[in-house]
C-alpha cells in the first residue's frame, strides 16, 4: 500500500502570494545537498503551486552583492561568513528571494523552511527569517529489529529491515526527506538492544545496503548511526571476553572498525546500551562505563566516529520489599562519578527522566551536575507510556517543560536546553534525540495526530524558542491547510492531551501503573511486587515513594535550590509529589482538596476532556479527507473507553484502599 508523505502531501493551493519566484531557481554551488534542495523547491513548486520551475546555474564569479543585476527567483546562495552549522538566512528583496547559509545543509533547511511559508500561507514578500540550530545534534533513535519488529513500535513493522535483511527503497528516501524536512541530522536506525543478526551490521555482510542507505541520507544532510552489541568481540569474533582493557578486545574493536568505516563511509557512530535490562557492558568485567565508552571512541576516532553511550543503567532485578534500593539514583551514582573522565568523541545519553518516559518525572539530576561530559537528552516520541499511539498524546509540552528546567548548574544558561545545545559548558557534541514513532503504517505514525510528536520534535530540536502551540500550529497548517476551523479544533486537542492523558492515568508524577510487560492500560500493581524498581508504594494511609534524606535520598542529588524545593513537602511541586513523598490520602493540597480527592477529581476530569476532544474531532466530518477522518474518529472512541477504563480503575483501587468516599459521591466500584 502507498503511504501518505504525512505534513510533506503538498495539496494545490488556490493562492500564493510570491508565487513568481518559484518560476526560477538559481544555484551557485552544486553538490548532492543543493541538488536535494533544488529538487525540493521545484517539487514544491510543481505540486502546491502548479509552477514548473526553470533551474539555472550561476557561474562561480557569479557576486551576490550586485544583486540589482540580477532577475527575479529564488537564489541558492553558499556564504562562508553566513549562518552555519546547518543555519539559514532567508531574505526577500526586490522579487528576489536569496536563501544563503555557510553549508549546503542550510540551504536544504532554508528551502523546506520557505516550503512551509507556502503551505502556511505566509506572504514572501518581504520575508527575512535567520534560524541558526539551537542543538549540533538532532537525532531519531530506531528501535528496529532486523526480522522487521519494531521494539515499542506501534505504527506497523520497520521500513528499515525485513526478515533479517536491509531495506533500501523508495520508502528509504521518502523517510529522508521528511526527517530532514524539520533539521534531523542523524538517524540509528537499529534497536538499544541489539542482539543476533544485528550485531553483524557492522560486519561486511550488509555493507552494500548499508552504503547506500546512508548515501540516501546523506543527500538530506542525515548521517546514519548504528546501535552496536558491547559483546560483539566474543559473538563475532570468538573471543572469550568483551573486557574493554584486554588488549585483544581493543584490537579486535580497531580492526572491526576500520572495516565498518571503510564498508560504510558516511556512518557517523554509534549508539551503545550497555550494562542495561540484560545488554553486556563493561561492569561484568568490573570496569567502569567510561573504560567501556572510550575504548569504543578510540576505535572510531580515525574515522571521525563518535560514540554515544546511554545512561540508562539500573538494576532491573531488585526486590521489592527494599526501600533503600532507588531506581532514580541509579543513573546518577554510575555516571556522576565519572564526569570529566569520557573521550570528546563520546556523548552520553541521558533519558528526560531518571526513570522511563512516564507522562511525568522530573528532569534527570545528572543534568547540571555533569558539567564536564558531552550530554545529549533522549526523549521518547513512540507513545511506550503515553497511550501508544492510539491515545492522542502531543508530547512537545512536555518536552518544553524539560528543555526549560533549570538546573541551577550555573547563574545563567543553566536550563537542559542550555546545557544540551552546549551554551552553558561549551561542549560541541550534544544535542537531542528521540525515540522513533514511525513505521510500515500508511500513515507512519499510526495514529495521524502521532506524526506531530515527529515532526515537533525535529522542529523542536532545531529551535528549542518554539512554543508546542506555534509547533503545532505549523504541523497542522502543513499537514491539513490553513482552514480556521480546523486548525482551530486540531490544535485545541493536541494541546489538550498530554495534561488529559495525565489526569486520567497515574496521578500527581507516581507512575507506573500500567500493565506489565506491554505498558498499555491500568493495572495499578502490576508493577508493584515487581523487579523492575517501579513502586507507588500505597496503602490504606497513604501513597508515594519516599526519596527525601528520610527515604531514598534522591532529592539530594539535584542541585540547590532543587534539593531543599523537592526535600520539603511544602515547596515541592504537586505534580510530583507523589513521586518525591509517602503522602496520607487526608494531605490538603493547596487547591484545599485532600490528595484522594484530587486523585477522584482529576480522573473524572481528565475522561471529561477526552470527550471534548471527541467532539471537537467530530466537528471536523468533512473538512479533512474522509480517510482521516475515521482513522482518528476510531481511535478517539477506543481513547475514550480506555480512559474510562483508567478513571474507573484507579478511582475504585484507592477507594477501595482508603475507605473514603468521593465528596461528589460519582460512580466508583
Ligand atoms: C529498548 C524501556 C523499554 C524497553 C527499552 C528500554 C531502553 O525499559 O520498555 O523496551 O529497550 O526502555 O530504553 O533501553
Amino acid at each position: 500500500m502507498k503511504y501518505s508523505m504525512a505534513w510533506l502531501s503538498y495539496r494545490r493551493l488556490p493562492f500564493c502570494e510570491g508565487k513568481e519566484y518559484f518560476r526560477k531557481i538559481y544555484v551557485q554551488e552544486e553538490n548532492e545537498i543543493t541538488g536535494s534542495a533544488v529538487y525540493e523547491l521545484c517539487r514544491g513548486a510543481k505540486e502546491l503551486l502548479g509552477i514548473k520551475t526553470v533551474v539555472i546555474k550561476l557561474p562561480e564569479t557569479f557576486d551576490q552583492d550586485k544583486r540589482e543585476k540580477t532577475e527575479e527567483g529564488i537564489y541558492l546562495l553558499p556564504d562562508s561568513k553566513g549562518p552555519v552549522g546547518g543555519g539559514y538566512r532567508i531574505v526577500e528583496e526586490n522579487g528576489r528571494i536569496r536563501i544563503t547559509a555557510a553549508e549546503p545543509e542550510g540551504l536544504l533547511y532554508g528551502s523546506f523552511d520557505l516550503i512551509r511559508q507556502v503551505q502556511r500561507g505566509v506572504s514572501l514578500r518581504g520575508i527575512n527569517r535567520l534560524k541558526l540550530p539551537d542543538n549540533p545534534l538532532r537525532m531519531l533513535n530506531h528501535w528496529d529489529n532486523m526480522d522487521g519488529s519494531i521494539e515499542r513500535g506501534y505504527s506497523g513493522n520497520s521500513f528499515f529491515f525485513r526478515n533479517d535483511r536491509v531495506l533500501v527503497e523508495e520508502r528509504t528516501e521518502d523517510y529522508a526527506r521528511l526527517t530532514a524536512s524539520v533539521g534531523i541530522n542523524g538517524v540509528v536506525i537499529n534497536n538499544v538492544n541489539v542482539t543476533e543478526k544485528a550485531t553483524r551490521l557492522i560486519t561486511g555482510e550488509y555493507a552494500d545496503s548499508l552504503k547506500r542507505m546512508g548515501e540516501i541520507f546523506s543527500k538530506y544532510g542525515i548521517r546514519l548511526y548504528l546501535s552496536l552489541n558491547f559483546a560483539a568481540p566474543m559473538e563475532l569474533g570468538g573471543l572469550e571476553t568483551a573486557d574493554p582493557e584486554a588488549e585483544e578486545v581493543r584490537a579486535w574493536w580497531q580492526e572491526q572498525m576500520k572495516e565498518t568505516f571503510r564498508n560504510i563511509p558516511s556512518l557517523g557512530g554509534f549508539l551503545v546500551k550497555a550494562d542495561s535490562e540484560g545488554r553486556p557492558g563493561p561492569l561484568t568485567y568490573g570496569r567502569t562505563q567510561a573504560q567501556g565508552a572510550n575504548m569504543l571512541a578510540e576505535a572510531v576516532r580515525p574515522y571521525g566516529g563518535i560514540i554515544i553511550w546511554r545512561c540508562f543503567v539500573y538494576n532491573c532485578t531488585q526486590d521489592w520489599r527494599d526501600r533503600k534500593t532507588d531506581r532514580a539514583r541509579s543513573a546518577y551514582d554510575y555516571f556522576m562519578p565519572l564526569d570529566g573522565k569520557f573521550e570528546e568523541n563520546v556523548i552520553l545519553q541521558i533519558k528526560n527522566g531518571p526513570m522511563d518516559f512516564q507522562v511525568r518525572e522530573p528532569v534527570s539530576s545528572l543534568f547540571g551536575s555533569l558539567k564536564n561530559t558531552n550530554q545529549m537528552l533522549e526523549v521518547q516520541i513512540a507513545q511506550e507510556y503515553t497511550g501508544q499511539q492510539r491515545h492522542v498524546c502531543y508530547l512537545i509540552p512536555q518536552f518544553k517543560e524539560i528543555l526549560g528546567f533549570h538546573t541551577h548548574c550555573r547563574e545563567e544558561e543553566d536550563t537542559v536546553a542550555d546545557i544540551v545545545s552546549g551554551r552553558s559548558f561549551s561542549h560541541k557534541n550534544c544535542g537531542m534525540a528521540a525515540v522513533a514513532n514511525t513505521g510500515s503504517d500508511s500513515n507512519w505514525t499510526g495514529h495521524d495526530l502521532a506524526a506531530a510528536n515527529w515532526f515537533g520534535f525535529g522542529r523542536l530540536a532545531f529551535d528549542t524558542s518554539l512554543s508546542a502551540e506555534e509547533i503545532a500550529r505549523e504541523w497542522c497548517e502543513c499537514t491539513f491547510g490553513t482552514d480556521k476551523a480546523v486548525v482551530y479544533a486540531i490544535c485545541k486537542i493536541l494541546l489538550m492531551s498530554w495534561p488529559a492523558y495525565e489526569k486520567y492515568t497515574s496521578p500527581l508524577g507516581i507512575g507506573w501503573m500500567l500493565s506489565p510487560n506491554n505498558h498499555y492500560g491500568p493495572n495499578v500493581d502490576g508493577y508493584e511486587y515487581d523487579r523492575w524498581g517501579t513502586y507507588h508504594r500505597a496503602d490504606h494511609l497513604g501513597i508515594g515513594v519516599e526519596r527525601g534524606k528520610t527515604g531514598t535520598g534522591f532529592t539530594q542529588t539535584y542541585l540547590e535550590p532543587n534539593a531543599s524545593l523537592y526535600e520539603e513537602i511544602e515547596t515541592c511541586p504537586e505534580e510530583l509529589l507523589l513521586f518525591f513523598h509517602y503522602m496520607p490520602y487526608t494531605y490538603r493540597l493547596k487547591s484545599g482538596k485532600t490528595l484522594i480527592q484530587h486523585i477522584y477529581d482529576s480522573h473524572f476530569e481528565g475522561v471529561e476532556d477526552v470527550e471534548k476532544m471527541v467532539n471537537l474531532w467530530e466537528g471536523l466530518k468533512g473538512k479533512i479527507p474522509d480517510e482521516v477522518f475515521k482513522r482518528v474518529k476510531l481511535r478517539m472512541d477506543h481513547q475514550l473507553d480506555n480512559s474510562a477504563e483508567w478513571r474507573d480503575q484507579i478511582n475504585s483501587y484507592f477507594y477501595r484502599k482508603s475507605f473514603i468516599m468521593d465528596e461528589k459521591g460519582r460512580k466508583i466500584y
